[in-house]
């Protein structure tokens, strides 16, 4: 198991401004699949199928019971460590932003207050034409779920080729920008513009660390690269953060 570096407890113990951001990974150890790993929710369909305009378009039917299905993955799984050390740290940092990939609302059930949601929320529906909200339930037996406008019905996620939430993305930039110390937990670094945040850290002159089980296209671009489970480096990390200096 890896050593938790004293030069990053130091650095917590001397900085005020912390970011983290955070990728499947961290919601792995709910019980909530991965997008690229092994059973990954990919590795079954084609996210150009299933998470793109176009592909609800083509199959509206299909998509919607995938998100039904991973909805219903995510009402029978709990916040886990990760997610809970996360929500103490937001309690020990006068500025504090949590920046999440992840549409499964767990940080928020955890505790954590601040959270950037980039690619929105699978709890969420929305008109495909004038944006207005509905709950997460909808019965496909009755059909396709339709607004009063006469609009679509879809899930408030953030599909490939659609743009991130103007205001949410801004506040991550501005936010990343300004932070001091940048942690990365449980993300594959594919995805963009939220691969970006680390490197635009690191170029704000933010000490950048990484937390996830394999090495990615970032790894080598970070100040420390910490290997293994989100569940378990995260509550070391707390512990040794807490323990008194004197
Ligand atoms: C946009 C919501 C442009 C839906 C998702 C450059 C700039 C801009 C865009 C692009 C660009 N290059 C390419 C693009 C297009 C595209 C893109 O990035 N493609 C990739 C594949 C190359 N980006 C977009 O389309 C974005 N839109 O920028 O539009 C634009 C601009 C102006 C005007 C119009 C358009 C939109 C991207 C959002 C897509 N939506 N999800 C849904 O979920 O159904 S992405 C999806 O992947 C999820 O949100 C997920 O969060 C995200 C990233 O995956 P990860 O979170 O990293 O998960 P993954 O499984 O990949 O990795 C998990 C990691 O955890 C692994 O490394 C594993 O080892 C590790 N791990 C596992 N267990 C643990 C662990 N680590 C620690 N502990 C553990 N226990
Ligand atoms: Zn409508």
């Amino acid at each position: 198991m890896c050593q938790i570096p004293d030069e990053l407890i130091k650095r917590m113990r001397n900085i005020r401004r912390l970011v983290i951001s955070t990728g499947a990974g961290v919601s792995a150890e709910s019980g909530v699949p991965t997008f690229r790993g092994d059973g990954g929710v990919w590795d079954k369909m084609s996210p150009h199928e299933m998470a793109s305009v176009d592909g609800f378009m083509k199959n509206p039917e299909l998509v919607w019971q995938w998100y039904q299905h991973r909805l219903e993955i995510r009402d029978n799984v709990k916040p886990n460590r990760g997610h809970e050390v996360i929500a103490e740290l937001e309690k020990r940092f006068d500025y504090f932003t949590l920046i999440t990939q992840n549409i499964d609302g767990l940080h928020t059930v955890a505790g954590s207050i601040n959270v950037l949601e980039l690619h929105g929320n699978i709890t969420r529906n929305k008109c495909l034409d004038c944006q207005e909200m509905y709950e997460p339930e909808i019965d496909l037996s009755d059909g396709l779920p339709y607004c009063e406008c006469g609009g679509m019905i879809r899930p408030d996620v953030v599909w490939f080729g659609e743009s991130l939430p103007e205001t949410v993305l801004e506040k991550a930039f501005t936010d990343t920008e300004a932070s001091e110390l940048f942690i990365s937990v449980g993300t594959s670094a594919i995805v963009q513009p939220a691969a970006s945040l680390p490197l635009m850290a690191s170029r704000s002159g933010a000490y950048v660390v990484e937390i996830n089980l394999e090495s990615t296209p970032m790894t080598a671009s970070v100040d420390l690269f910490l290997q293994g489970k989100s569940g378990e480096l995260l509550p070391r990390i707390l512990d040794e953060f807490s323990k008194n200096t004197d």
